[in-house]
């Protein structure tokens, strides 16, 4: 069985295989069908091939660094069989080097062995926290967790109302401080609360200010430090929020956060609104953070896993059509 042909069987026996395709709709529009172009038995030139190859990568955002080494990846493999240009055999060893170039998923969620485990959400303004701490929330009350949300963003008019709404559509308790107190004033409190309830999951929704890096750093050392001294091991999972429209402005995101501190993976929200779904790739391969979750719309239950293969089945989907 070909590479292609193993991700297809994981993508048609996989419970959210339909979110996936509609979400990557528009990326695999573009993607999937200008590779269905590219590949079409017509091609003779290698170097045409590649060339169209990296545009139609870095069009979806994959970021030119990661479709250069997608593109050798490509060529390494393709170099004996370069002669027989079957498009399927393309496509199998295109997605191949995508998988290759993508590497493992290296970070697991981490639980507190006793007491609340806490999930630190950071972001700039506007990406989809406090939308996906609800929908986290919801994720963990599905799975039987006493959950509660911590409303930190004390910065942003009518963030902590918002929290709180969802709170209670969720039935899920907020613990909320008033606009301007300090954050990490609101985490402790938070943290307290948890531990005096016996809470499994704390969610806890962050001010998403673009500052300079030292004061950023600054703020997120306090916040982890103060959660640290309430719950030890806290936090235990900081989850950084972007939104996939921002492209590769996102990456250089994920990248001031990451220099300034722990950050242990990505969730990419407002996917179903982009063709640019390549910036995983580009996450994982360029920053080495794992994209955990997937926000595919505003409701609370479009948030999905991530799951590489049928990522990658979702995106170039379309290849197979025929026309
Ligand atoms: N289409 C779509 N919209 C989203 C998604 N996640 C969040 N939003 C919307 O993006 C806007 C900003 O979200 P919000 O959670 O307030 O962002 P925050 O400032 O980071 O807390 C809201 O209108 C959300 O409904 C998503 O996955 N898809
Ligand atoms: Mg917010």
């Amino acid at each position: 069985m070909g590479f292609l042909d193993s991700i297809k069987k994981a993508f048609s026996g996989n419970k959210d295989s339909e979110e996936y395709l509609n979400g990557f709709s528009k990326t695999n529009a573009n993607l999937g069908r200008r590779l269905r172009y590219i590949s079409s038995e017509g091609k003779v030139d290698a170097n045409e091939f590649i060339d169209e190859l990296m545009v139609a990568l870095i069009d979806s955002d994959i970021g030119f660094h990661t479709a250069e080494k997608i593109c050798n990846d490509f060529l390494n493999r393709a170099d004996y069989y370069w002669r027989v240009r079957s498009k399927d055999m393309m496509m199998d060893l295109l997605t191949e080097a995508m998988r290759s170039v993508y590497g493992e998923d290296n970070k697991e969620t981490v639980y507190a062995e006793e007491g609340p485990t806490v999930i630190l959400m950071i972001g700039v303004n506007g990406s989809g926290k406090t939308t996906t701490c609800a929908k986290l929330a919801r994720r963990y009350q599905n799975e039987g967790k006493k959950v509660a949300m911590a409303a930190a963003d004390t910065f942003r008019a009518g963030a902590i109302d918002q929290l709180k709404q969802w709170g209670e559509r969720l039935d899920v308790p907020v613990v909320a401080g008033k606009d301007n107190e300090d954050p990490s004033s609101v985490l402790v409190e938070a943290c307290r609360y948890a531990k005096a309830n016996d809470i499994d999951i704390l969610i806890c929704d962050t001010a998403g200010r673009l500052q300079t890096k030292k004061n950023l750093m600054a703020e997120l050392e306090k916040m982890y430090r103060v959660v640290g001294k309430e719950i030890p091991g806290a936090p235990h999972n900081v989850w950084l929020v972007i939104d996939a429209n921002t492209g590769q402005n996102g990456i250089s995101q994920a990248e001031l956060f990451n220099d300034t501190a722990k950050i242990d993976g990505i969730i990419l929200t407002k996917m179903d609104g982009t063709a640019k779904g390549g910036i995983v790739l580009a996450i994982k391969s360029e920053l080495g953070l794992p994209v955990k979750y997937i926000g595919f719309g505003e409701k609370l239950d479009d948030l999905k896993e991530f799951d590489v293969d049928l990522y990658l089945y979702s995106i170039i989907e379309d290849f197979q059509n025929e026309h």
